[in-house]
């Protein structure tokens, strides 16, 4: 179904980049779709550009304002700027409990109608967010009501980030095989490599990858294991026995490991899909691999006290419907004890089992994107509630 053009609406969406690239890679994927899709006047203020060039090379480091396919980005400096109601927009989101400069809201309480205000939060699939999506929160001093908006995994929730594009191009690559291996070429994945098991590996610096890497070299079957630089990178300088640097690359035994330089976002989406499993972290790269069609294995980004952990089984616990092999594989992966297979894991015995499962691993992977196709994506659920407030 083709959205409805919404050119009068315009949005400010506010971007603090904490910590890695999750921040400002869901946003500008965000952006970028309200824009195309929508016809949405998209303001997107972000305050680590050299991040955010890391996703988007064309970002100019020291631009107060520039324009990126049809998003006005502005460098969020500071929390001092003056702002009058003419400077805001019909719909504010502030990503991940930003706070937003004082002067902003201070204009936003001086606009008539007053705008849209949305808290963009995290995604996790526990089932309390299905009783706090779209709860208000008003300003204690100021006329103004804040809402909350949760991604997700029901229809009680604002579902997941998915251009009306995606499917068609993801198949599209998928159909094309000398077309995938020309992408692989460009990062030396050589013609006798297509044949092995092609893994891309996204993962935070504590996921065991060495032991990873071990079973896979003693193992019977080749592998070769994409790795973007800059990730894993003790696990991989000691396979290389060199310097990890984009390019390098090393076999040993069934294991192919080479390191590819960080690629632009529509490019890692074409690695998840010319991949046969992908591993994938934090938020972003998580949905990317669930729209991708392949098996993948998520590393969860760690919080204290093993918060993760609940949100970890939470997801499996939707995800792994009759899948032991992923779930134990899953749960090792990510340090949180599985039953039945001991705290120590010995990722000789996890692998094989759920390489004999992969191929139902990807039916599975099919189905779950019918049951999320079928809850809308997140920028049209959060234009509809934003409508409905107005
Ligand atoms: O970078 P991350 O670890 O981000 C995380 C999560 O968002 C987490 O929820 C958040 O709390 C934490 O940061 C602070 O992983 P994520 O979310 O997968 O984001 C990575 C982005 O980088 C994603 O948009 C894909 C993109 N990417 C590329 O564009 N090129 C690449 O080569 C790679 C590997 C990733």
């Amino acid at each position: 179904m083709q959205p409805v053009k919404d050119r009068a609406t315009s949005l400010a969406l506010f971007c603090k980049v904490v910590d890695n690239y999750g921040d400002i890679g869901i946003c500008w994927r965000f952006a970028r779709q309200l824009q195309r899709e929508h016809g949405i006047a998209v303001t997107l203020w972000v305050d680590d550009l050299p991040t955010f060039q890391r996703i988007c090379p064309d970002v100019a480091l020291d631009a107060e304002a520039q324009q990126l396919a049809g998003v006005a980005v502005r460098h969020w400096r500071d929390q001092e700027g003056v702002f009058a109601p003419g400077d805001v927009a019909d719909i504010v989101i502030e990503f991940f409990a930003c706070d937003i400069p004082p002067g902003y809201i201070a204009a936003m309480a001086g606009c008539d109608p007053r705008p849209v205000w949305l808290n963009l939060e995290g995604l996790t699939a526990e089932e309390w967010v299905e009783g706090c999506h779209t709860l208000p929160s008003p300003h204690p001093r100021l006329p103004l009501t804040k809402h909350f908006f949760f991604p997700g995994f029901t229809s009680k929730t604002g579902g997941l980030l998915r251009e009306s594009a995606l499917e068609g191009q993801r198949r599209q690559f998928q159909s094309e095989p000398a077309a995938m291996a020309a992408f692989l070429a460009r990062f030396g994945v050589a013609p006798a490599e297509m044949a092995s098991l092609k893994v891309s590996l996204f993962c935070y610096p504590h996921a065991p990858v060495a032991e990873m890497f071990a079973a896979w070299q003693s193992g019977d079957a080749p592998v070769t294991c994409l790795v973007p630089e800059g990730v894993a990178v003790e696990a991989v300088r000691a396979f290389l026995g060199s310097a990890a640097g984009a390019g390098a690359a090393a076999t040993r035994g069934a294991l192919t490991v080479r390191v590819l330089p960080f690629v632009a976002q529509p490019d890692y989406d074409k690695l998840l899909w010319a991949c046969d499993l992908n591993f994938v972290r934090g938020e972003d790269s998580f949905v990317r691999a669930q729209w991708a069609g392949k098996p993948f294995i998520w590393h969860i980004y760690p919080q204290d006290e093993n918060l993760h952990h609940v949100k970890l089984r939470a997801f499996l616990q939707r995800y792994c419907v009759n899948m032991d092999s992923l779930t134990a594989f899953s749960l090792h992966w990510n340090g949180a004890p599985a039953p039945g297979v001991g705290e120590r894991a010995d990722w000789s015995a996890l692998w094989p089992p759920f390489q004999a499962d992969m191929a139902e691993v990807a039916r599975r992977s099919a189905g779950w994107q019918g049951e999320m196709l079928a809850n809308g994506d997140l920028a049209s659920n959060l234009l509809k509630f934003s409508r409905s407030l107005r």
